[in-house]
């Protein structure tokens, strides 16, 4: 048996095309156009690459986008300095800080700093909290591409066992919170693994959703996968030969059900998402 592949490219194009009619609807309704700005810090080629395709997707689908840049050497008062000036335009209605940031930088204070009702990631802790607590503002972008993803390829989560390998605060911990709530693309039992996991093949087997959000390439094995599984790979691991997710996927696609590719996969969605909370927060402000 091969995997049916889950292909998130096409469903991003889908989702952006809806967003596009709401946005223009959006538009027409309020005269304002929702804005997203983003903000680059010094010149990491991977960031360069994801904030020109969060763009391209708002040019796409009708949303204003700016880009703010400051240096590599930028203090963290230099941020705080630019958020503070965006958190006041009532022109721009969501805001992103592209991660990671230079060492120098108090992450931490930036992303506090960030108006919670433009805090289109959900970095701050107001969202994170509310996000805990059931009652979010706006979904994290990539946890809510994983959802969707599951929801639009007919994935039930209901009861089923996900598994995610990854504790960070961008992926899986929002993740593994979102997939315990009650509703739909949801109601999971999860098991959350990381490194220092003992016998993580064991607990990875016991999953009917596997997600790996790890940051190795390649690191999911086929025997590390119980035949029949759904397998979502939110790694974006640059080598030598490309890019490859942290599933290898040539030999986990032979054992599992459904299979997310890297490229292609969640990324484009991660994107999309990161528009549709853009407009949302439009929507907040000019009600
Ligand atoms: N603040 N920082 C903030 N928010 C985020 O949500 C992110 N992330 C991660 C890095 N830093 C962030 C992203 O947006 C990773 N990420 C992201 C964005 C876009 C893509 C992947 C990850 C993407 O477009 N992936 C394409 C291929 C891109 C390529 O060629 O490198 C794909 O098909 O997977």
């Amino acid at each position: 048996m091969t995997a049916r592949i889950l292909n998130g490219q096409e469903l991003a194009q889908q989702i952006q095309a809806e967003i596009r009619d709401e946005v223009i609807e959006f538009i027409e309704n309020n005269s304002v156009t929702p804005c997203l700005a983003a903000v680059l810090v010094g010149e990491n080629p991977a960031s360069e690459v994801y904030v020109r395709n969060k763009r391209r997707a708002c040019e796409a689908t009708g949303i204003d986008s700016q880009l703010h840049r400051l240096p590599a050497t930028a203090a963290t008062d230099d941020l705080l300095e630019l958020v503070k000036t965006l958190n006041k335009d009532d022109a721009v209605h969501g805001i992103l800080v592209q991660l990671p940031l230079p060492p120098q930088i108090v992450e931490a204070r930036v992303l506090q700093a960030v108006n919670p009702r433009k805090d289109v990631d959900v970095f701050h802790p107001e969202n994170v909290g509310r996000l805990m607590q059931g009652r979010p503002r706006f979904l994290p972008c990539t946890p809510q591409a994983v959802q969707e993803l599951l929801i639009r390829s007919g994935i039930d989560t209901r009861g089923q066992h996900v598994v995610v390998v990854g504790r960070s605060d961008i992926v899986g911990k929002p993740l593994a919170v979102m997939l315990m709530q009650r509703g739909p693309g949801a109601d999971a039992t999860v098991t959350v693994c990381h490194s220092r996991t003992r016998n993580l093949a064991e607990m990875t087997r016991q999953a009917d959703i596997l997600v790996a959000a790890i940051g190795q390439p390649k690191f999911i094995t086929a025997e590390m996968v119980r035949p029949g599984a759904v397998v979502i790979d939110v790694g974006i691991n640059r080598i030598e030969t490309g890019l490859v997710g942290d599933v290898d996927f040539e030999s986990v696609k032979e054992i599992a059900s459904a299979i997310t590719p890297v490229p292609r996969g969640v990324g484009p969605l991660t994107v999309t998402m990161l528009l549709k909370n853009t407009l949302a927060a439009a929507r907040d402000g000019a009600l």
